[in-house]
């Protein structure tokens, strides 16, 4: 079996790849040349994986790919994924978020001798502001960011693709995923990876905007394994893929400093910066994913606490070693 994955070097690809070279796939990733340490550690940890040059910008390298690889399972991750930058950069985000999931669909269409099966990862950022708690797959959008415009946009072109073109095309609506892959722009890890760093005397503070926010996070390892089933029905379809309980930014904080033997003391070691408060912000956030449980089997497997644990040991044991 061969898998094709977009965004590959990013926190999901890396759990992604490392699942299905686990499962014999042979495995291909997209990658756009970039020359950053997260694609030079990604190269190092897979060398099995192939590399090919591309971009979702861009019709005529996705075309070209598809061509040479001939997959049986497309896993399209690749995105702007910083919702804080996208309203930044809203124009290249709708480019690579949303139209690159078109561009990526039409190729698929166009290669019509193909049975390829298509992963979008849509996102609970499509809930933004809730009309209902829990979230489940008949929630209306709300999108609150450029991000989550683009993501929504995404997720109708994929459903669209499926109704109007018969494609395997399945949908995962995953709430907020962390561990040890995690990119230091996304909350968790810049929480973990400063307390980090606090503990071991190498910092004193670090900033942060809202702590007020909540969030349904899960841990990415598990939720890659939902993607996986997901290609292996029989029928594709949208699942919403969530741990059900829900945490605020300041619940992390606080998990983490006592995680690290720091005293739990936010006024001592946070300083708000209001730079970091967004113009449009997504409040709560839980889903529910009884629908995966059902149909796919899936069921998180990581605590809240185990995640932070997880995290803050993992940076613990990074910033011990560069010490
Ligand atoms: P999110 O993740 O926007 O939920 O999207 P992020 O970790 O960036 O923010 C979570 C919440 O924390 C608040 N916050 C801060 N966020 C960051 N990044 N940095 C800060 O200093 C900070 N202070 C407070 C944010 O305002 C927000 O409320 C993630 C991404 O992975 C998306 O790509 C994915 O689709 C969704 O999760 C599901």
């Amino acid at each position: 079996m061969k898998a094709l994955i977009t965004g590959i070097v990013g926190q999901d690809g890396t759990h992604l790849s490392e699942l299905l070279l686990a499962k014999g796939y042979e495995v291909f990733g997209v990658e756009n040349g970039q020359r950053n340490e997260r694609a030079a550690r990604f190269r190092e940890k897979f060398p099995e994986v192939k590399l090919l040059m591309g971009d979702l910008a861009d019709y005529s390298s996705l075309q070209k790919i598809l061509h040479e690889v001939e997959p049986d399972e497309i896993y399209n991750l690749g995105a702007i994924s910083f919702v804080g930058l996208s309203f930044k950069q809203p124009e290249l985000t709708a480019n690579v978020t949303g139209l690159g999931t078109l561009r990526l669909l039409e190729a698929i269409r166009q290669k019509s001798d193909s049975n390829i099966k298509f992963y979008q990862a849509s996102s609970s950022e499509m809930f933004g502001k809730v009309r209902m708690v829990p979230q489940n797959e008949f929630t209306p959008f709300h999108p609150r960011s450029p991000y989550g415009v683009a993501k929504t946009f995404a997720h109708y072109t994929t459903v669209n693709y499926r109704e109007a073109y018969g494609i395997h095309a399945s949908c995962g609506i995953l709430f907020n995923h962390e561990g040890e892959h995690r990119g230091h722009e996304f909350v968790t890890r810049k929480i973990s990876s400063s307390v980090a760093r606090i503990a071991l005397g190498l910092q004193k503070t670090f900033t942060l905007g809202s702590l007020e926010p909540k969030r349904d996070w899960g841990y990415a390892g598990d939720f890659v394994q939902a993607m996986w089933l997901m290609l292996q029905q029989d029928l594709p379809d949208d699942f919403v893929i969530s741990t059900g309980i829900s945490h605020s930014v300041k619940d992390f904080v606080e998990i983490a400093l006592e995680v690290a033997g720091l005293p739990v003391e936010l006024d001592r070691f946070v300083v708000h910066d209001p730079n970091l408060i967004r113009p449009s912000e997504v409040d709560l956030l839980v889903g529910d994913s009884s629908k995966a449980n059902e149909i796919l089997g899936w069921k998180p497997k990581t605590s809240f606490r185990k995640l932070v644990e997880l995290m803050v040991e993992n940076d613990l044991k990074i910033e011990k070693q560069r010490g």
